[in-house]
């Protein structure tokens, strides 16, 4: 007997708001920007939010800046290297696993543009077209900027203090390859997430506070191009005035709700 029955996490529970149902049924191409909230569900700890965050624990400014780096590099590197073994461990969520069955069913253009560092969109099967913070995994050396492609030494639990690996090259420090305050994004991500949301018929905003720039400018930018966008997030935001449609929801029941019903009926 084969199980074709969905898995239990892919069953959502919730309605789909007719406006946001109708949106997406019409639209042929669909920018996706996601933030933290996206992997929440999946058990990335989110940055801020009213359920608490890193930066409630950690000094963004101590362990995501330059300057907290040039300060104490074996600090860092331990936080970093307790992220890449926590998402390394984790799976993607339903609601990633949404957007890549939405994306590779055909019909409609899906392009989903990350500030997540993690790799889960990814892991679900999707293509990203942009990860505008970087990628904690794209390790690179802090001083020439040569790709450190050895894996590196995870401790099995978080420490406080870890040396970074030395560089291959020209044996300083290597860094996660992640965007800090204050850091130039990498090249072409912004264009190419700006572009796809100028380009696009309706652009969701998944799981983002919404207060780092420039990537929060970017669903304002879409609606004044006549761009239909919508909100995803349980919370309210700095981006919810701006939108066309707010949907308080959780990314991993709203997505595979609105994939299903769109599955559904198509346009
Ligand atoms: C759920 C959920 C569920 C929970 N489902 N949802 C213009 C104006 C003002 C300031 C600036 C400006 N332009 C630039 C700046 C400075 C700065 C900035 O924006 N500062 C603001 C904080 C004020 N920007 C920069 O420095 C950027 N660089 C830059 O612009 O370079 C050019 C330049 C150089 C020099 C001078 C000026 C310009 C770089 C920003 C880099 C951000 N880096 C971080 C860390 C990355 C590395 C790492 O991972 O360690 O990126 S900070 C952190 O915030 C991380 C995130 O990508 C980013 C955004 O967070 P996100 O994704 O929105 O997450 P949260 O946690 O904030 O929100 C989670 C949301 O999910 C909440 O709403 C929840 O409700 C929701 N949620 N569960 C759906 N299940």
């Amino acid at each position: 007997m084969t199980n074709s029955a969905p898995q239990p996490t892919d069953v959502s529970p919730i309605e789909v708001p007719t406006a946001v149902r109708e949106a997406a049924r019409a639209a042929r191409r669909v920018t996706v920007l996601t933030g933290a909230g996206m992997s929440a569900e999946s058990g990335v700890p989110t940055f801020r939010g009213a359920k608490g965050g890193l930066w409630e624990e950690f000094d963004p400014m101590t362990l995501a800046s330059q300057r907290g780096w040039d300060a104490d590099p074996d600090l860092v590197w331990a936080w970093y290297a307790w992220r890449i073994g926590l998402v390394r461990a984790l799976e993607p969520n339903a609601g990633h696993r949404a957007l890549a069955r939405w994306a590779n069913g055909g019909g409609v253009e899906v392009r989903i543009a990350t500030q997540n560092v993690d790799d889960l969109h990814e892991r679900a099967g999707s293509e990203v077209l942009a990860h505008v913070h970087g990628d904690l995994f794209a390790l690179r050396c802090s001083v020439c900027g040569a790709p450190f492609e050895d894996e590196p030494e995870i401790p099995a639990e978080p420490v406080q203090r870890l040396e970074p690996p030395l560089c291959g090259e020209c044996g300083e420090y290597v860094r996660p390859g992640v965007v800090w305050f204050g850091g130039m994004l990498p090249e072409g991500a912004f264009d190419a997430a700006l572009d796809a949301c100028l380009d696009a018929d309706l652009v969701l905003v998944v799981g983002t506070s919404g207060i780092v720039y420039p990537f929060a400018s970017l669903p304002d930018i879409a609606r004044g191009h006549g761009v239909t966008v919508v909100e995803i997030n349980p919370e309210d935001t700095d981006l919810s005035s701006g939108v066309d449609h707010v949907w308080r929801a959780t990314a991993a029941t709203a997505l595979p709700a609105l994939v299903e019903a769109l599955e559904a009926d198509p346009a």
